[in-house]
């Protein structure tokens, strides 16, 4: 068994459930906020096969897009080291994936 969790905008988030659930797999979203921009994301929890892996990254590719967003007043600041305040933005997504081994799974 593996754990899949996935960074994704709140926008793709939806479609993406709507996938897993279409196929029976079981998965939970989390509201999150990510550290750079702190803008809400959500974190899916996706626990699956080994075998199904690939399908579950399939359906994040389909579904997440990426996008770019501008950046606030406090991260322009960081990543010019001080010397302008000038807004800019960054790319974000599609999605941001880790995949580990599940030790143990009950359901009880
Ligand atoms: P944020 O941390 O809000 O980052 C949003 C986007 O800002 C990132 O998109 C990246 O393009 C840019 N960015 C982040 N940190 C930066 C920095 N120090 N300097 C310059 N640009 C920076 P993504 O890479 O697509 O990440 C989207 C979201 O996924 C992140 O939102 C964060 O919530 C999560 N994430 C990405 N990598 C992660 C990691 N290694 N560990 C935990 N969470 C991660």
């Amino acid at each position: 068994m593996k754990m899949v969790m996935a960074i994704v905008q709140d926008d793709d988030a939806k479609a993406v459930l709507d996938d897993l659930a279409a196929v029976g797999y079981r998965a939970t979203k989390i509201a999150s906020t990510g550290g750079f921009l702190r803008r809400g994301n959500s974190v899916l929890l996706v626990g699956v096969e080994a075998s199904l892996v690939d399908d579950v990254l399939d359906m994040l590719r389909r579904r997440c897009h990426a996008r770019r967003w501008p950046v606030g007043a406090s991260a322009v600041s960081v990543l010019s080291q001080g010397t302008s305040s000038v807004p800019i933005e960054v790319p974000v997504g599609g999605a941001t994936v880790f995949v580990w081994d599940v030790e143990r799974y009950e359901r009880l």
